[in-house]
């Protein structure tokens, strides 16, 4: 036993405190100083004596108030004083899916870097703008190549969801009055043009470039901070990091803590601060290169996103977040081209060939027929609604509590919302309501779920009548989310699943319907050439990719397949019209064997059970309205995280030694809401799921639960037990909820694997 780990003995828990107010953060109150301050100290600083003088003698008549002001006795009545709970409706899409779907092109890699002043390199200093760390493992140390190298610059710019005309409704459905930048004012039924929102974007995109990888060929990427550049003048807004720092983790990748883009890391290493300010520059290095080196640890799909402690949601709703889908081209296993290997659908595009496989001129690859589609619901401003959460203080150029007629039809976000915080309008690819012409073939599709917290339920339907406005059916209120349904929609396809988060599946999974949890892939291959009664498609048909789940709000779904399922709710999400071409060429095939064995799993797995780590995810529970904890903790970056009591009595640190692989347990303490936790670094395996073996009979509710994830799908009081490993690099690494609000409300913890 190693008992360095052992409660008692181990006090280091906070001798090395960083400070978790970002040194950055010094004109505004972060959130954890007001955590500190208490109520009375951060009332009267963020809020004003006004405020403080009305809240206090309330909470003091309602017995909540202590008087050390702790912010744990904060009540109901101090969460409405510092935020409401009013939202938007969004204005309607009046001709939805006329826009085609963006289809990412591949990123070049650039060529140009040794000439740079301070150009990628192993040695030390090399690895970031303040020369203060160097890769933990560089390319050489594998026996891989000097990586391809690639520029993101982080920009503001603009996007536009729609080039549809769009009508201002309220929550009734009734038109309502507009505005525009320029103070006017539109009477109600001006149909009027959507303006474009301010986004903060990788290279100015929203979604970001796309990255094809391949496993073997490493590749740098060099994420540069320019927002403090703003050369069109856009107003900003109140979302977005305040100090516009930011720190990018590619999602699951198999990475070193320099490169991960985690909180803890970057807290107590490199940046020291929660993120890397405007101007400076990081290389984050993925070596493409799978867990213990083992094939069967290999996966499929990546997304980077910004990972910025405290404004995570933020940056993400801002628009950072790219797609990073990762080949294997061993043994032509997973290689871009429907000729060889699994032949699973795609079709590699380029003018060179090295090694058999076709690239582009400039290194990079495109491949046709395999698209990934990245799901984010967004809520527009109304002009009226008041903005008004706890972060008002951060962003002074607001001056809210207010509403703001000049953002009119702009990306609205709550920060700090009670019940969470889903968009209304639902968007892929960054296009609201995109149409696809799809030719009769197979199609290899990558979903991502990159929502701040909505979960989807997808399902192929047909629909005679096709879309209809959810106000001309009657509905109000939460069910004017996604705007349109098809009321007479039926399924019509199957999807053959191929890979969830953990990449490939040992075998491929026939389904009507999948669920998307945030941040989570599933790639399926759809069949355009018949529906699933054996019938041919024919030219001009049209296919709904349809979301079945209802989620009024950021705590759980309301209504799914497993779950109340709402016959009535079907939103159309992408318009596939099939082509005019009868006979394309289709060499991929549906595979019928297996694709990927599962990494080996020990005989004597159980072993392990009573000395496992177990963390609760919970809400706060005096003043709960406020705080997301795990073991009854917030997030401190300083340090790693303490088990709680496991059966063999001992209570852990997150702590792990290289090499070494252990259960976690990940509880879901409460029952209202749902959790997508995510473990970084490497992939796992569930083996139990509330308390029974999920090994070789995985939970209905579940069935992803038998690949490999990255993220743990947590129903209300669930109980998951996962096995992972801990392998080739050491240093601290995070765990969190996905639901980006909870994660920046502390919900998350700090893990390290020691040597
Ligand atoms: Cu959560």
């Amino acid at each position: 036993m190693d008992t360095t780990d052992d409660e008692n003995i181990q006090n280091d828990h906070n001798q090395n405190e960083a400070d978790p107010n970002s040194p950055n953060d010094t004109t505004q109150i972060p959130r954890r100083m007001f955590l500190r301050l208490g109520v009375a100290g951060a009332a009267g600083l963020a809020l004003g004596t006004v405020v403080a003088s009305s809240v206090v003698p309330d909470l003091r008549r309602r017995g909540l108030w202590t008087p050390d002001g702790v912010f744990d006795a904060a009540s109901i009545a101090f969460a409405d004083s510092i935020y409401d709970e009013s939202f938007p409706t969004s204005p309607l899409i009046l001709t939805p899916f006329i826009d085609e779907l963006t289809i990412p092109r591949a990123l070049a890699p650039v060529w140009d870097f040794p000439s740079w002043s301070r150009p990628p390199g192993p040695g030390l200093g090399e690895q970031n703008s303040q020369g203060n760390e160097r890769h933990q493992k560089w390319c050489n140390s594998i026996g891989s190549p000097d990586p391809l190298v690639y520029v993101l610059r982080q920009q503001v710019n603009t996007h536009s969801f729609t080039t549809s005309q769009v009508l201002p409704i309220d929550s009734l459905g009734q038109p309502v009055t507009s505005f525009d930048a320029n103070g006017n004012s539109y009477d109600p039924g001006v149909v009027r043009t959507l303006p474009a929102s301010t986004i903060y974007g990788f290279n100015g995109q929203l979604p970001g470039p796309m990255i094809n990888a391949e496993y073997g060929k490493p590749a740098l990427v060099r994420f540069i901070n320019q927002l403090d550049q703003n050369p069109l003048d856009l107003d900003r807004q109140d979302f977005g990091a305040p100090d516009w720092s930011t720190l990018i983790h590619l999602h699951n990748a198999h990475t070193a803590p320099e490169s991960d883009g985690n909180p803890q890391y970057s807290m107590r290493y490199g940046p020291g601060a929660q993120g890397y300010g405007p101007g400076k520059w990081v290389d984050n290095l993925y070596l493409n290169w799978p867990a213990g080196n083992l094939d069967t640890e290999k996966q499929s799909f990546f997304w980077f996103h910004d990972h910025r402690m405290d404004h995570t949601g933020a940056n993400v709703y801002k628009g950072l977040f790219g797609l990073y889908p990762i080949y294997d081209t061993k043994n032509n296993v997973d290689m871009g081209d429907e000729r060889r290997g699994l032949r699973l659908p795609g079709v590699r595009t380029g003018t060179v060939t090295v090694d058999g496989r076709l690239y582009n001129a400039d290194g990079s690859f495109d491949v046709d027929y395999d698209i990934p589609l990245a799901f984010f619901d967004c809520s527009l401003d109304d002009g009226t609604t008041n903005h008004h959460d706890m972060h008002d203080g951060q962003y002074p150029a607001a001056g809210n509590p207010r509403a703001h007629p000049e953002w009119w039809g702009k990306t609205f976000f709550k920060h700090f919302p009670n019940h969470g915080f889903v968009g209304d309008v639902f968007t892929v690819n960054g296009t609201a309501n995109p149409v696809m012409h799809v030719d009769r073939r197979k199609y290899r599709f990558r979903f991502l779920d990159a929502s701040v917290a909505r979960i989807y339920e997808f399902k192929l339907m047909s629909s005679s009548q096709g879309p209809q406005a959810a106000i001309d059916l009657g509905y109000v209120g939460d069910d004017l989310q996604g705007q349109y349904r098809i009321p007479d929609g039926e399924q019509c396809m199957q999807f053959t699943q191929i890979a969830s988060d953990g990449g490939l599946l040992p075998l491929a999974i026939t389904r009507d319907s999948f669920e998307l949890w945030p941040a989570k892939r599933r790639e399926v291959i759809v069949d355009f050439t018949r529906y699933q009664d054996g019938t041919p498609t024919t030219p001009g048909d049209v296919i709904y990719l349809t979301n079945l789940m209802r989620m009024p709000d950021g705590r759980m779904w309301s209504n799914s397949t497993r779950s109340l399922p709402d016959p009535n709710y079907k939103i159309p999400m992408i318009k596939f019209v099939i082509g005019d071409d009868p006979v394309v060429p289709d060499a991929s095939v549906i595979p019928t064997g297996i694709m990927r064995e599962l990494p080996n799993l020990p005989g004597n797995w159980q072993n392990l059970m009573s000395n496992r780590m177990i963390f609760e995810v919970q809400r706060a529970s005096a003043g709960g309205e406020i705080e997301w904890l795990i073991n009854g903790k917030q997030f401190d970056p300083s340090t790693v995280a303490r088990s709680l009591r496991n059966p063999a009595g001992r209570r852990p640190l997150a702590r792990q030694k290289l090499g070494s692989f252990n259960l976690w347990e990940i509880r879901n303490g409460g029952g209202g809401w749902v959790h997508p936790f995510h473990l970084h670094m490497e992939e796992h395996r569930t083996v139990m799921r509330n308390g029974k073996n999920v090994v070789n009979t995985p939970d209905p509710a579940h069935p992803d639960d038998r690949s490999r994830e990255d993220v743990v799908a947590l129903d209300p009081g669930e109980s998951v037990i996962v096995y992972r490993g801990f392998r080739d690099f050491i240093g601290p690494y995070v765990a969190h909820c996905h639901n980006l609000v909870h994660e920046d409300h502390a919900m998350m913890f700090g893990w390290e694997i020691v040597p």
